[in-house]
């Protein structure tokens, strides 16, 4: 829903903030695009608002929002600095303590300080596909307004506490249930102003003065603390919303709003609200706004195997027509058999309905026929990493598309030049590499060939966004901007193994980082034997940069190619209980070292995290300097999407700059002495 204000001052030039008086009621209007954002004109504009109806005598006024939705929350441009006058908790109070009570009519997304202010009006009406939350711990910050001592006080505290600790938001209805709402309405707002206050409630006490039951929040604790992975913010948003249990709303509140205004200089805060302007900055990129991207209805998908499937739900949940290809029938039915697993699946966990589930079925085919893609917008081809089949899959293609409709390839490695090298309408031709699964990870990285126009750019960003994705330009080079830090990274690791690091110690190691996962948990998980074909193709290319260690090649040669291998071992043993650890590979990395005649040396556990940071920065740095990212933002907006780095350190870039690059840099000459020869110097690391 979009409500249009029909008053003479809507429009662009319309005041922020616009108060219609008709009778003995008001409609006070908030104008600010494009999420209605309390930033300090639209406080201002509130508080004269607020003086005109109590001087007019209004009896009710309604708040409303003009645009997509309700106050999305206070405005995160401003965090970086102090506060500007009026602050919002005095706003807030104001309109609670105002003689004339306010009706907070909602729709879209009442976020953080929407959600607060919605809290400080007499009564909350909201259309039934509003949602509600208190995204704060998202920034690394706590409500700052008031939210977490009135929503307590308004739904419970057990209630409240969750929803200031996970962030996540909840539908009107569950709001309704919570006690949150006075009415739900749907459609009119303006008929269900006029019919709320045809039967007005008797004004409520004021939310602040309310009393709170306590609740045993010990489970929640568990359960915050594990969620959050190393992010401060949400254990100190359940603390806080505790708070209202023991103390006076104004005591609370003091309290909140200090604790919110020293979280906002930290260094997580700091990273996470840069994190949510990169991933908005970055997957707009600046030269291809003036370009108005085409249209995209069909989908064709080539290849039905698990990133092929994974694809297709993404585009069909986008509601995209899909076509599914593959070599022969039998291969398609497999394909659409796994499409219709991801259908089913998001049916079962009631992500989806009964008639979405049915609109993608019917959305949705699967055969041989390439003549099916001849009227396609976009076909991405998601074969096995083999340049010659690639290329054939792309010659197919170009042979029944248009020359305006994209052709992709979802390669993790090759080069996209080579894949559409000589192919009639070369600007039409990308990489777009998605990551597994596709129909939830949000990272794809859009890969440029030297020929793609800026207009395949353009309809491939929009398409990308159009899927709920974030997509990121990267330049060509191996792995392009993720897995050539991956690389980097599992190769320093391997090195500490190689010189006396259990694998299991530094799996560790990077979990105390943060990370959910470890080099050789990950392995485990999606199979060895992929980066070992990668490692033998850049041995054979001679492009394997320095220092080799096989120990992985000799857990493949063993068969023990990860969790889903036929032996259901890798670096662990996953036969019994998945993840166990197994004394059989440590004592293989020992006789291989002996073998070797190297000398064990013993690893800090600060020091393997520093280690593999130094290489991954190193990287980050000489993609940068070799252009293959845009911004050193892009390259952290990779790592925290594509692989599981803590967004509340920011990503390897911001890392590196809190952390010091002195110190990296004496991480650098450390793993430089460990392996002679191994590692190329970006820019910053040079001596
Ligand atoms: N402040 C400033 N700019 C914001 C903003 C905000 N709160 N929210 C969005 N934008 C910008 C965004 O950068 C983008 O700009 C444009 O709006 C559209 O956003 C005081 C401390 C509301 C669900 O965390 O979750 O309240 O790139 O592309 O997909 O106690 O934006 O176009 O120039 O994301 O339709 C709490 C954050 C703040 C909500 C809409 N609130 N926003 O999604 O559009 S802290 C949030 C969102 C707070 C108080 C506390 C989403 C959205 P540009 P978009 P969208």
């Amino acid at each position: 829903m979009t409500i249009a204000t029909a008053t003479p001052e809507s429009g662009p030039d319309a005041p922020v903030v616009n108060v219609v008086i008709t009778g003995s009621h008001a409609l006070v209007t908030i104008n600010n695009p494009p999420v209605n954002a309390l930033s300090v004109h639209v406080r201002k504009g509130l508080m004269d608002a607020l003086h005109r109806v109590n001087e007019a005598g209004c009896t009710t006024a309604a708040l409303v929002c003009s645009g997509r939705t309700f106050v999305a929350g206070g405005d995160i441009s401003e965090f970086a600095g102090p506060p500007p006058l009026p602050h919002l908790p005095d706003v807030l109070d104001a309109i609670e303590a105002s003689t004339t009570p306010f009706i907070a009519v909602m729709h879209g997304t009442v976020l953080g300080g929407g959600l607060e202010l919605a809290l400080a009006c007499a009564w909350r009406i909201a259309d039934e596909k509003t949602r509600f939350g208190l995204p704060e711990v998202n920034l690394g910050l706590i409500p700052g307004a008031g939210g977490t001592q009135r929503l307590p006080r308004v739904i419970g505290l057990e209630r409240a506490a969750r929803m200031a600790a996970n962030g996540k938001p909840v539908s009107a209805r569950t709001f309704e249930e919570f006690g949150g709402l006075d009415l739900v309405f749907d459609g009119d707002p303006m008929a269900a102003i006029a019919s709320f206050r045809d039967a007005l409630p008797a004004r409520p006490a004021n939310t602040s003065t309310r009393p709170v039951d306590d609740a045993d929040l010990t489970a929640l604790k568990a359960e915050i603390t594990k969620s959050a992975k190393g992010s401060n913010a949400p254990m100190i948003a359940l603390e806080t919303t505790a708070l209202a249990a023991t103390l006076p709303f104004a005591e609370g509140s003091r309290i909140e709003r200090q604790t919110h205004l020293d979280l906002r200089d930290s260094a997580q805060s700091r990273a996470l609200r840069r994190l949510f302007f990169a991933s908005r900055s970055v997957t707009r990129p600046a030269r291809l706004k003036a370009i108005e991207p085409a249209p995209v209805n069909h989908v064709a998908i080539v290849g039905g195997g698990l990133m092929g499937a994974g694809i297709a739900a993404a585009s069909l949940a986008a509601g995209h027509r899909v076509t599914l290809l593959e070599r022969d029938t039998e291969s398609a039915e497999a394909g659409q058999a796994r499409v219709e697993a991801i259908i089913a699946r998001d049916l079962a966990s009631g992500r989806i309905s009964d008639d979405k589930a049915e609109a993608r079925r019917a959305a949705f085919s699967a055969g041989a026929d390439y003549t099916a893609a001849a009227d396609a917008d976009i076909a991405i081809e998601a074969v096995f990493e083999d340049p010659d089949v690639k290329r054939a899959v792309f010659t197919k293609l170009a042979e029944v598309m248009s020359e305006e409709a994209l052709i992709a390839t979802n390669t993790s490695y090759l080069d996209p030049n080579l894949i559409s090298d000589g192919m009639p309408g070369p600007g039409r031709f990308l990489g777009l590499h998605f990551f597994s699964p596709a129909n939830i990870m949000k990272l794809v990285e859009v890969v440029g060939t030297a020929a793609t126009s800026d207009q395949t750019m353009a309809t491939a960003f929009a398409f990308a966004r159009g899927l709920g994705k974030i997509p990121v330009e990267t330049g060509v080079c191996d792995g392009f901007i993720g897995n050539r830090i991956l690389s980097a990274y599992r190769r320093q690791a391997d090195y500490m193994v190689a010189d006396g690091a259990s694998p299991y110690a530094v799996d560790e190691a990077m979990h105390g980082l943060g990370m959910p996962l470890g080099p050789y948990e990950l392995q485990d998980l999606t199979g060895l034997q992929i980066s070992w074909a990668n490692r033998k193709r850049q041995l054979a290319a001679g492009t394997w940069p320095g220092r080799y260690v096989d120990i992985a090649d000799k857990l493949c040669e063993l068969g023990r190619q990860g969790r889903g291998s036929a032996a259901r071992k890798g670096w662990y043993d996953h036969t019994e209980m998945a993840g166990t650890r197994d004394p059989e590979v440590e004592a293989m990395v020992v006789a291989w070292r002996v073998e070797r005649g190297i000398t064990q040396q013993t690893f800090t556990t600060d020091e393997i995290v520093m280690r593999i940071m130094a290489a991954i920065v190193n990287e980050a740095h000489l993609i940068l300097d070799e252009g293959i990212a845009t911004s050193d933002t892009a390259i952290d907006i990779v790592w925290t999407e594509g692989y599981g780095f803590p967004k509340h350190l920011g990503g390897p870039m911001f890392w590196a700059e809190e952390t010091g690059m002195d110190t990296i840099r004496d991480a650098f000459a450390a793993i430089e002495a460990q392996s002679p020869g191994s590692w190329k110097a970006a820019d910053v690391f040079k001596s």
